[in-house]
């Protein structure tokens, strides 16, 4: 039975997600955890792995003792699967947890403790394109019907965890006010060594030369694929059904070209424009 959405202050969100969310805004952030936010298919999954990485000084085998979702749980899952609520009250700090929850939903305890926040961030039409593909395997999320329907979903904000744009822009106008390290997906792809040099220095870690690019093989596309414990493939089925789609996909930058039609591009380049004019975050446009 695919899943169903609702509205929670605004943000479309899982149902699944809702009936429990009294725990989730209650979750008890301590001093020193660390949380990746991001929008679905943003590049959380990298950047969970770059961080595990840089704070296990870049050792292979430590940073494949579990699954990512059990080495970095996710918040707002903690409900579904393994490891529950009490394993990651149990967890040793500094603790790293995941989230795509939008910048008022966070949990006020991690503000509390001025915990560190890692967001990163997509293009749009590449994150859309990636979402819809994902969201053929979400299992507590609807069934995409059509491209044409979910590429309009996703204008609206008729999607899981709501409006890309709400999302971006949001964390945008917090990032100074709080202790938010804001990161660019094509950047990583672009310039990994300056990216993890960035967020190495936000976690306190000064990083040589040598673990910099150990680091940047580690966290290669090519490597997380084939890495069992960085690639989701054990990611419960009953959440994610990846029999026909698997979670690295392609990992690229510009593949919205092989899904919108250039009526489609004219109408979301219209339509993104009037939704991202008032804010100054500017995103790399692949042509
Ligand atoms: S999720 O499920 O929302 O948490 O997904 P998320 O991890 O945010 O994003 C998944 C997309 O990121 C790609 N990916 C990578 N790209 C480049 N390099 C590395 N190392 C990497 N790891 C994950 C993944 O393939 C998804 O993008 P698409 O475009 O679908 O391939």
């Amino acid at each position: 039975m695919p899943g169903k959405l609702t509205v929670l202050e605004g943000v479309t969100i899982a149902e699944a997600i809702t009936a429990k969310w009294e725990q989730i805004w209650n979750f008890q952030a301590r001093d020193g955890d660390v949380l990746i936010d991001t929008y679905p298919k943003s590049g959380t999954t990298w950047m969970q792995e770059i961080v595990d990485l840089i704070l296990h000084d870049g050792d292979e085998q430590i940073c494949r003792r579990a699954p990512t979702f059990e080495r970095m749980p996710f918040i707002e899952l903690l409900h579904l699967m393994k490891p529950g609520i009490e394993v990651v009250n149990a967890m040793p700090s500094p603790r790293v947890l995941k989230s795509h929850l939008a910048v008022h939903l966070v949990p006020p305890s991690f503000w509390e403790h001025n915990c560190k926040v890692i967001y990163v961030a997509r293009n749009a039409k590449d994150t859309a394109t990636s979402y819809y593909h994902f969201d053929q395997t979400v299992q507590f999320h609807p069934d995409p019907v059509s491209w044409e329907d979910y590429l309009e979903q996703f204008m609206k904000g008729d999607v899981g965890w709501g409006s890309w744009y709400d999302h971006v822009k949001g964390f945008w106008e917090q990032k100074d006010k709080r202790n938010v390290l804001y990161i660019f997906f094509e950047d990583m792809k672009k310039t990994p060594q300056q990216v993890i040099r960035k967020v190495a220095k936000f976690l306190g870690k000064d990083l040589s030369e040598d673990l910099l690019n150990k680091i940047v093989k580690l966290s290669s596309f090519e490597h997380m694929r084939d890495n069992p414990m960085a690639n989701n493939s054990g990611f419960p089925k009953e959440i994610l059904d990846q029999s026909k789609i698997v979670f690295m996909r392609k990992g690229a930058v510009g593949d919205w070209k092989t899904m919108f039609t250039a009526r489609q591009k004219e109408v979301f380049e219209d339509h993104y424009k009037r939704q991202m004019e008032s804010s100054t975050l500017k995103f790399q446009d692949p042509k």
